[in-house]
Protein backbone atom coordinates (compact mmCIF):
# COMPACT_ATOMS: atom_id res chain seq x y z
CA UNK A 1 0.00 0.00 0.00
CA UNK A 2 1.70 3.60 -1.05
CA UNK A 3 1.99 5.99 2.06
CA UNK A 4 -0.20 8.38 0.77
CA UNK A 5 -3.47 5.96 0.74
CA UNK A 6 -6.22 7.58 2.58
CA UNK A 7 -6.51 5.48 5.90
CA UNK A 8 -9.41 7.14 8.21
CA UNK A 9 -11.54 10.54 7.80
CA UNK A 10 -12.93 11.91 10.97
CA UNK A 11 -14.72 15.01 11.65
CA UNK A 12 -14.93 17.47 14.84
CA UNK A 13 -16.96 19.86 16.49
CA UNK A 14 -14.67 23.34 16.68
CA UNK A 15 -15.85 26.96 17.04
CA UNK A 16 -15.61 29.64 14.83
CA UNK A 17 -14.43 33.23 15.56
CA UNK A 18 -17.83 34.32 16.30
CA UNK A 19 -18.43 31.66 19.16
CA UNK A 20 -20.22 29.21 16.74
CA UNK A 21 -19.53 25.34 16.27
CA UNK A 22 -18.03 24.71 13.21
CA UNK A 23 -16.09 21.80 11.52
CA UNK A 24 -12.96 20.41 11.58
CA UNK A 25 -12.11 17.14 9.45
CA UNK A 26 -8.52 15.24 9.77
CA UNK A 27 -7.76 13.11 7.24
CA UNK A 28 -4.98 10.17 7.45
CA UNK A 29 -2.79 8.47 5.28
CA UNK A 30 -0.95 5.00 5.71
CA UNK A 31 2.36 6.50 6.57
CA UNK A 32 0.55 7.91 9.52
CA UNK A 33 0.26 11.61 8.16
CA UNK A 34 -2.86 13.47 9.18
CA UNK A 35 -3.94 16.71 6.75
CA UNK A 36 -6.38 18.92 8.90
CA UNK A 37 -9.04 21.40 8.21
CA UNK A 38 -10.70 23.75 9.76
CA UNK A 39 -14.55 25.01 7.78
CA UNK A 40 -15.39 28.69 8.05
CA UNK A 41 -19.11 30.23 7.59
CA UNK A 42 -20.43 33.60 6.39
CA UNK A 43 -22.86 35.59 7.47
CA UNK A 44 -23.83 37.63 4.75
CA UNK A 45 -24.26 34.78 2.37
CA UNK A 46 -25.70 34.79 -1.22
CA UNK A 47 -28.70 32.68 -1.59
CA UNK A 48 -27.08 30.51 -4.74
CA UNK A 49 -24.22 29.66 -2.11
CA UNK A 50 -23.61 25.66 -1.39
CA UNK A 51 -25.64 24.66 1.75
CA UNK A 52 -24.29 23.95 4.65
CA UNK A 53 -25.22 20.88 6.95
CA UNK A 54 -26.63 21.68 10.84
CA UNK A 55 -27.63 19.75 12.99
CA UNK A 56 -31.09 22.13 14.04
CA UNK A 57 -32.68 21.92 17.46
CA UNK A 58 -32.12 23.59 20.95
CA UNK A 59 -28.20 23.40 21.05
CA UNK A 60 -25.85 26.15 19.59
CA UNK A 61 -29.25 27.74 18.17
CA UNK A 62 -29.24 24.53 15.85
CA UNK A 63 -25.79 25.22 14.64
CA UNK A 64 -24.09 22.13 15.66
CA UNK A 65 -22.28 20.09 13.12
CA UNK A 66 -23.12 16.47 14.55
CA UNK A 67 -24.65 15.38 11.46
CA UNK A 68 -21.85 16.18 9.25
CA UNK A 69 -19.33 14.26 11.92
CA UNK A 70 -21.93 11.36 11.10
CA UNK A 71 -21.99 11.61 7.51
CA UNK A 72 -18.33 11.81 7.56
CA UNK A 73 -18.50 8.60 9.49
CA UNK A 74 -20.85 6.66 7.90
CA UNK A 75 -21.10 7.98 4.39
CA UNK A 76 -17.58 9.27 3.29
CA UNK A 77 -14.89 7.54 4.98
CA UNK A 78 -16.12 3.76 3.76
CA UNK A 79 -16.07 5.65 0.20
CA UNK A 80 -12.89 7.12 0.26
CA UNK A 81 -10.35 4.91 2.20
CA UNK A 82 -8.17 3.04 0.00
CA UNK A 83 -7.53 6.57 -2.34
CA UNK A 84 -4.62 7.69 -2.57
CA UNK A 85 -4.54 11.41 -1.31
CA UNK A 86 -3.21 13.24 -4.73
CA UNK A 87 -6.16 11.94 -6.52
CA UNK A 88 -7.73 15.02 -5.46
CA UNK A 89 -10.27 15.81 -8.78
CA UNK A 90 -11.30 11.98 -8.34
CA UNK A 91 -11.94 12.18 -4.70
CA UNK A 92 -14.25 15.64 -5.12
CA UNK A 93 -15.90 13.96 -8.18
CA UNK A 94 -16.50 11.07 -5.58
CA UNK A 95 -17.85 13.64 -3.04
CA UNK A 96 -20.19 15.60 -5.31
CA UNK A 97 -21.45 12.11 -6.55
CA UNK A 98 -22.34 11.09 -2.84
CA UNK A 99 -23.95 14.02 -2.30
CA UNK A 100 -26.30 14.33 -5.15
CA UNK A 101 -27.85 17.77 -4.87
CA UNK A 102 -26.97 20.66 -6.76
CA UNK A 103 -26.47 22.74 -3.46
CA UNK A 104 -24.64 20.10 -1.85
CA UNK A 105 -26.85 19.77 0.60
CA UNK A 106 -27.49 16.34 1.45
CA UNK A 107 -23.54 16.05 3.28
CA UNK A 108 -23.49 19.73 3.52
CA UNK A 109 -20.63 21.99 1.81
CA UNK A 110 -18.93 22.07 5.35
CA UNK A 111 -18.81 18.66 5.17
CA UNK A 112 -17.51 18.37 1.30
CA UNK A 113 -15.27 21.14 1.45
CA UNK A 114 -13.46 19.76 5.35
CA UNK A 115 -12.69 16.37 3.64
CA UNK A 116 -11.81 17.37 0.25
CA UNK A 117 -9.49 20.34 2.23
CA UNK A 118 -7.77 17.77 4.78
CA UNK A 119 -7.10 15.38 1.83
CA UNK A 120 -4.97 18.16 0.02
CA UNK A 121 -2.98 19.16 3.18
CA UNK A 122 -2.42 15.56 3.75
CA UNK A 123 -1.19 14.70 0.29
CA UNK A 124 0.81 18.04 0.35
CA UNK A 125 2.60 16.57 3.35
CA UNK A 126 2.95 13.18 1.66
CA UNK A 127 4.85 14.80 -0.67
CA UNK A 128 6.88 16.85 2.15
CA UNK A 129 6.21 20.10 0.18
CA UNK A 130 4.46 23.16 1.62
CA UNK A 131 0.43 23.73 0.61
CA UNK A 132 1.25 25.99 -1.95
CA UNK A 133 3.57 24.20 -4.01
CA UNK A 134 1.65 21.13 -4.19
CA UNK A 135 -1.53 22.88 -5.58
CA UNK A 136 0.28 24.82 -8.04
CA UNK A 137 2.16 21.42 -9.21
CA UNK A 138 4.13 22.21 -12.50
CA UNK A 139 3.03 25.33 -12.95
CA UNK A 140 6.45 26.84 -14.87
CA UNK A 141 5.29 30.65 -14.42
CA UNK A 142 6.82 32.31 -10.98
CA UNK A 143 4.16 32.12 -8.24
CA UNK A 144 3.24 35.33 -7.30
CA UNK A 145 2.13 36.64 -3.75
CA UNK A 146 -1.49 38.31 -3.70
CA UNK A 147 -1.94 42.03 -2.74
CA UNK A 148 -3.96 42.42 1.00
CA UNK A 149 -7.27 43.82 1.09
CA UNK A 150 -7.13 45.30 4.90
CA UNK A 151 -11.30 45.51 5.81
CA UNK A 152 -10.48 48.30 8.39
CA UNK A 153 -13.77 49.67 8.81
CA UNK A 154 -16.79 46.90 9.62
CA UNK A 155 -20.83 47.92 8.71
CA UNK A 156 -23.78 46.09 7.30
CA UNK A 157 -24.43 42.94 9.02
CA UNK A 158 -20.91 42.73 10.68
CA UNK A 159 -21.40 45.36 13.00
CA UNK A 160 -23.83 47.42 14.87
CA UNK A 161 -22.32 50.19 13.47
CA UNK A 162 -25.41 51.70 11.00
CA UNK A 163 -23.09 52.12 8.18
CA UNK A 164 -25.10 50.52 5.36
CA UNK A 165 -21.14 49.60 3.39
CA UNK A 166 -19.95 46.47 4.90
CA UNK A 167 -16.39 46.32 4.47
CA UNK A 168 -14.17 49.80 3.73
CA UNK A 169 -10.76 48.42 2.30
CA UNK A 170 -7.62 49.17 2.19
CA UNK A 171 -5.42 47.93 -0.69
CA UNK A 172 -2.00 48.78 -0.73
CA UNK A 173 -0.87 48.12 -4.24
CA UNK A 174 2.10 50.19 -4.20
CA UNK A 175 4.13 47.63 -2.09
CA UNK A 176 6.95 46.28 -3.19
CA UNK A 177 6.76 43.37 -0.68
CA UNK A 178 4.27 41.27 0.74
CA UNK A 179 5.85 42.01 4.14
CA UNK A 180 5.53 46.18 3.26
CA UNK A 181 2.08 45.60 2.54
CA UNK A 182 1.50 44.21 6.21
CA UNK A 183 3.15 47.20 7.39
CA UNK A 184 1.51 49.58 5.59
CA UNK A 185 -1.78 47.92 6.10
CA UNK A 186 -1.00 47.93 10.16
CA UNK A 187 0.23 51.22 10.62
CA UNK A 188 -2.65 52.85 8.71
CA UNK A 189 -4.87 50.61 10.46
CA UNK A 190 -3.33 52.03 14.31
CA UNK A 191 -3.02 55.67 12.88
CA UNK A 192 -7.10 55.06 11.78
CA UNK A 193 -7.89 54.08 15.28
CA UNK A 194 -5.56 56.82 16.88
CA UNK A 195 -7.94 59.56 14.37
CA UNK A 196 -11.21 57.61 15.37
CA UNK A 197 -10.01 58.03 19.58
CA UNK A 198 -9.34 61.78 18.68
CA UNK A 199 -12.68 62.05 17.07
CA UNK A 200 -14.43 61.16 20.24
CA UNK A 201 -15.45 57.73 18.39
CA UNK A 202 -15.45 54.02 19.73
CA UNK A 203 -12.91 51.88 18.40
CA UNK A 204 -14.64 48.77 19.20
CA UNK A 205 -14.05 46.34 16.34
CA UNK A 206 -16.89 44.39 14.24
CA UNK A 207 -16.40 40.40 13.25
CA UNK A 208 -13.41 41.38 10.77
CA UNK A 209 -11.11 43.08 13.20
CA UNK A 210 -12.26 46.49 11.29
CA UNK A 211 -13.22 49.31 13.34
CA UNK A 212 -17.16 49.48 13.80
CA UNK A 213 -17.28 53.45 14.33
CA UNK A 214 -20.84 54.96 14.69
CA UNK A 215 -20.07 57.47 11.76
CA UNK A 216 -22.95 57.17 9.21
CA UNK A 217 -21.95 59.66 7.24
CA UNK A 218 -19.68 57.81 4.00
CA UNK A 219 -18.22 61.14 3.38
CA UNK A 220 -16.68 60.99 6.71
CA UNK A 221 -15.48 57.51 6.36
CA UNK A 222 -13.49 58.20 3.49
CA UNK A 223 -12.31 61.21 4.40
CA UNK A 224 -11.44 59.62 7.75
CA UNK A 225 -9.49 57.12 5.75
CA UNK A 226 -7.29 58.87 3.46
CA UNK A 227 -6.50 61.24 6.43
CA UNK A 228 -4.87 58.40 8.30
CA UNK A 229 -3.19 56.83 5.55
CA UNK A 230 -1.72 60.23 5.23
CA UNK A 231 -0.75 60.40 8.95
CA UNK A 232 0.87 56.95 8.89
CA UNK A 233 2.64 58.23 5.77
CA UNK A 234 1.50 57.09 2.76
CA UNK A 235 0.13 58.35 -0.37
CA UNK A 236 -3.57 57.82 -1.01
CA UNK A 237 -3.79 56.71 -4.98
CA UNK A 238 -0.15 55.78 -5.07
CA UNK A 239 0.74 53.44 -2.42
CA UNK A 240 -2.37 52.55 -1.43
CA UNK A 241 -5.82 52.62 -2.99
CA UNK A 242 -9.76 52.14 -1.49
CA UNK A 243 -12.13 49.17 -1.89
CA UNK A 244 -15.52 48.99 -0.60
CA UNK A 245 -17.90 45.74 0.01
CA UNK A 246 -21.32 47.24 -0.41
CA UNK A 247 -22.72 43.91 0.31
CA UNK A 248 -25.91 45.23 -1.45
CA UNK A 249 -27.77 41.83 -0.97
CA UNK A 250 -28.34 43.21 2.21
CA UNK A 251 -29.87 46.73 1.37
CA UNK A 252 -32.48 45.46 -0.93
CA UNK A 253 -35.79 45.95 -0.68
CA UNK A 254 -38.24 44.45 -3.23
CA UNK A 255 -37.09 46.07 -6.67
CA UNK A 256 -35.17 48.71 -4.86
CA UNK A 257 -31.85 49.51 -2.34
CA UNK A 258 -32.55 50.43 1.32
CA UNK A 259 -29.89 53.47 1.86
CA UNK A 260 -30.61 55.13 5.19
CA UNK A 261 -34.24 56.41 4.91
CA UNK A 262 -34.26 56.51 1.00
CA UNK A 263 -35.32 53.85 -1.43
CA UNK A 264 -32.61 53.41 -4.07
CA UNK A 265 -32.72 52.55 -7.31
CA UNK A 266 -29.77 50.53 -9.17
CA UNK A 267 -28.67 53.59 -11.49
CA UNK A 268 -28.90 55.57 -8.12
CA UNK A 269 -26.66 53.46 -6.74
CA UNK A 270 -24.37 53.27 -9.63
CA UNK A 271 -24.41 57.19 -10.01
CA UNK A 272 -23.26 57.23 -6.40
CA UNK A 273 -20.32 55.14 -6.94
CA UNK A 274 -19.17 57.05 -9.67
CA UNK A 275 -19.23 60.33 -6.96
CA UNK A 276 -16.71 58.51 -4.92
CA UNK A 277 -14.49 57.15 -7.58
CA UNK A 278 -14.22 60.94 -8.73
CA UNK A 279 -13.82 61.83 -5.48
CA UNK A 280 -11.66 58.95 -3.96
CA UNK A 281 -9.11 56.81 -4.66
CA UNK A 282 -11.48 54.00 -4.85
CA UNK A 283 -10.44 51.37 -7.54
CA UNK A 284 -12.46 48.33 -6.05
CA UNK A 285 -16.20 47.76 -5.36
CA UNK A 286 -17.22 44.18 -4.45
CA UNK A 287 -20.86 43.34 -4.56
CA UNK A 288 -22.29 47.02 -5.61
CA UNK A 289 -25.48 45.46 -5.94
CA UNK A 290 -27.78 42.45 -5.61
CA UNK A 291 -27.01 39.11 -6.22
CA UNK A 292 -30.29 38.83 -9.11
CA UNK A 293 -29.74 42.66 -10.62
CA UNK A 294 -27.72 41.31 -13.63
CA UNK A 295 -29.07 44.24 -15.71
CA UNK A 296 -28.21 46.59 -13.02
CA UNK A 297 -24.22 44.99 -12.64
CA UNK A 298 -23.67 45.05 -16.70
CA UNK A 299 -24.84 48.57 -16.45
CA UNK A 300 -22.06 49.06 -13.76
CA UNK A 301 -19.28 47.66 -15.71
CA UNK A 302 -20.02 49.54 -18.27
CA UNK A 303 -19.99 52.78 -16.66
CA UNK A 304 -17.04 52.23 -14.32
CA UNK A 305 -15.33 48.86 -15.51
CA UNK A 306 -12.45 50.62 -16.96
CA UNK A 307 -11.73 52.59 -14.04
CA UNK A 308 -12.87 50.42 -10.94
CA UNK A 309 -12.75 46.65 -10.36
CA UNK A 310 -15.93 45.45 -9.92
CA UNK A 311 -15.64 42.38 -7.91
CA UNK A 312 -18.68 39.93 -7.88
CA UNK A 313 -19.65 37.87 -4.47
CA UNK A 314 -23.14 37.21 -3.82
CA UNK A 315 -23.49 37.06 -7.60
CA UNK A 316 -21.08 34.16 -8.69
CA UNK A 317 -21.33 32.46 -5.34
CA UNK A 318 -17.64 30.87 -7.05
CA UNK A 319 -19.58 28.79 -9.31
CA UNK A 320 -18.73 28.15 -12.68
CA UNK A 321 -22.44 28.85 -14.32
CA UNK A 322 -22.66 32.45 -13.12
CA UNK A 323 -19.29 33.74 -13.44
CA UNK A 324 -19.78 31.76 -16.90
CA UNK A 325 -22.73 34.00 -17.48
CA UNK A 326 -20.78 37.30 -15.52
CA UNK A 327 -18.00 36.92 -18.08
CA UNK A 328 -20.70 36.44 -21.14
CA UNK A 329 -23.22 39.60 -20.17
CA UNK A 330 -20.25 41.53 -19.19
CA UNK A 331 -21.48 42.21 -15.60
CA UNK A 332 -18.09 42.39 -13.67
CA UNK A 333 -14.61 42.46 -14.30
CA UNK A 334 -13.50 40.26 -10.88
CA UNK A 335 -14.04 37.16 -8.67
CA UNK A 336 -14.03 36.54 -5.20
CA UNK A 337 -12.91 33.31 -4.47
CA UNK A 338 -14.81 31.10 -1.42
CA UNK A 339 -13.84 27.49 -0.84
CA UNK A 340 -17.25 27.37 1.32
CA UNK A 341 -19.77 28.70 -1.80
CA UNK A 342 -18.87 25.77 -3.82
CA UNK A 343 -17.71 22.97 -0.93
CA UNK A 344 -14.61 21.49 -3.38
CA UNK A 345 -10.90 22.22 -4.17
CA UNK A 346 -11.88 20.86 -7.64
CA UNK A 347 -14.31 22.87 -8.62
CA UNK A 348 -13.59 26.22 -6.45
CA UNK A 349 -10.02 26.04 -9.15
CA UNK A 350 -12.23 25.71 -11.78
CA UNK A 351 -13.73 29.09 -11.01
CA UNK A 352 -10.28 30.84 -10.85
CA UNK A 353 -8.99 29.04 -14.48
CA UNK A 354 -12.29 30.65 -16.07
CA UNK A 355 -12.10 33.34 -14.22
CA UNK A 356 -8.08 34.18 -15.28
CA UNK A 357 -9.00 33.05 -19.00
CA UNK A 358 -11.12 35.67 -19.76
CA UNK A 359 -8.75 38.07 -18.06
CA UNK A 360 -10.58 38.47 -14.77
CA UNK A 361 -8.97 39.65 -11.99
CA UNK A 362 -9.11 36.63 -8.61
CA UNK A 363 -9.94 37.93 -4.74
CA UNK A 364 -9.23 35.11 -2.71
CA UNK A 365 -11.53 35.93 0.85
CA UNK A 366 -11.99 34.64 4.00
CA UNK A 367 -15.78 34.48 5.57
CA UNK A 368 -16.55 36.90 8.35
CA UNK A 369 -16.72 33.90 10.43
CA UNK A 370 -13.02 31.88 10.39
CA UNK A 371 -10.56 29.55 12.31
CA UNK A 372 -6.90 29.63 12.11
CA UNK A 373 -6.79 27.81 8.96
CA UNK A 374 -4.62 29.49 6.51
CA UNK A 375 -5.11 27.39 3.81
CA UNK A 376 -6.75 30.24 1.71
CA UNK A 377 -3.06 31.69 1.88
CA UNK A 378 -1.57 28.92 0.05
CA UNK A 379 -4.65 28.74 -2.53
CA UNK A 380 -4.03 32.57 -3.28
CA UNK A 381 -0.52 32.06 -4.20
CA UNK A 382 -1.17 28.66 -6.40
CA UNK A 383 -4.10 29.82 -8.48
CA UNK A 384 -2.20 33.01 -9.23
CA UNK A 385 -5.06 35.33 -7.54
CA UNK A 386 -4.14 39.09 -8.07
CA UNK A 387 -5.62 39.93 -4.24
CA UNK A 388 -6.45 37.98 -0.90
CA UNK A 389 -9.11 39.57 1.71
CA UNK A 390 -8.85 38.38 5.40
CA UNK A 391 -10.07 41.26 6.91
CA UNK A 392 -8.43 44.14 9.19
CA UNK A 393 -4.93 43.58 10.14
CA UNK A 394 -5.41 42.77 13.50
CA UNK A 395 -7.32 39.15 15.32
CA UNK A 396 -5.99 35.84 14.99
CA UNK A 397 -7.95 34.07 12.88
CA UNK A 398 -7.29 36.96 10.21
CA UNK A 399 -3.83 37.39 10.99
CA UNK A 400 -3.46 33.91 10.60
CA UNK A 401 -3.56 34.01 6.84
CA UNK A 402 -1.62 37.48 6.16
CA UNK A 403 1.30 35.65 8.73
CA UNK A 404 1.59 32.32 6.62
CA UNK A 405 1.82 34.28 3.35
CA UNK A 406 4.83 36.45 5.22
CA UNK A 407 6.42 33.44 6.22
CA UNK A 408 6.14 32.32 2.51
CA UNK A 409 7.98 35.48 1.44
CA UNK A 410 10.22 34.72 4.24
CA UNK A 411 11.21 31.16 3.37
CA UNK A 412 10.78 31.20 -0.18
CA UNK A 413 13.00 33.91 -2.40
CA UNK A 414 10.98 32.62 -5.59
CA UNK A 415 8.16 33.87 -5.17
CA UNK A 416 7.19 37.83 -5.92
CA UNK A 417 5.01 40.15 -4.60
CA UNK A 418 3.64 41.83 -7.69
CA UNK A 419 1.79 44.75 -6.42
CA UNK A 420 -1.82 45.51 -7.74
CA UNK A 421 -1.46 47.59 -10.56
CA UNK A 422 -5.00 49.03 -11.38
CA UNK A 423 -4.42 52.14 -10.94
CA UNK A 424 -6.65 55.27 -10.24
CA UNK A 425 -7.61 56.34 -13.81
CA UNK A 426 -6.62 53.74 -15.80
C1 LIG B 1 -18.05 38.99 2.17
C2 LIG B 1 -17.66 38.09 3.32
C3 LIG B 1 -16.26 38.18 3.78
P1 LIG B 1 -19.39 36.79 4.77
O1 LIG B 1 -19.21 39.41 2.05
O2 LIG B 1 -17.24 39.24 1.30
O3 LIG B 1 -15.83 39.46 4.11
O4 LIG B 1 -18.58 38.14 4.37
O5 LIG B 1 -18.41 35.76 5.07
O6 LIG B 1 -20.24 37.20 5.95
O7 LIG B 1 -20.23 36.44 3.57
MG1 LIG C 1 -18.65 40.19 -0.09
Amino acid sequence: MSDAVITDVRGFQIFDSRGWPTLAVEVELASGQVGLAMIPAGASTGTREARELRDGGPHFRGRGVTRSIQAIKEVIRPRVRGLDAHQQALLDRLLIELDNTPDKSHLGANTILGVSLATARAAAQADEVPLYRYWAGSKSDPLLLPTPQFNVINGGVHADSAIPVQEFLVIPGGASSFAEAMQMGTEIYHALGERLKTMGHRTAVGDEGGYAPRLTDIHQIFDVLLSSIDHAGFTPGVDVALGVDVAANSLRQGSHYRWYHDALTADDLINQYIDWIRQYPLVSIEDGLAEDDWRGWQLMTALIGERCQIVGDDIFVTQVPYVKRGIEERCANAVLIKLNQVGTVLETRQVVERATAAQWHAVVSHRSGETTDDAIADFAVAVGASQIKSGAPARGERLAKYNRLLLMEAHDATLRFAGWSWRRGV
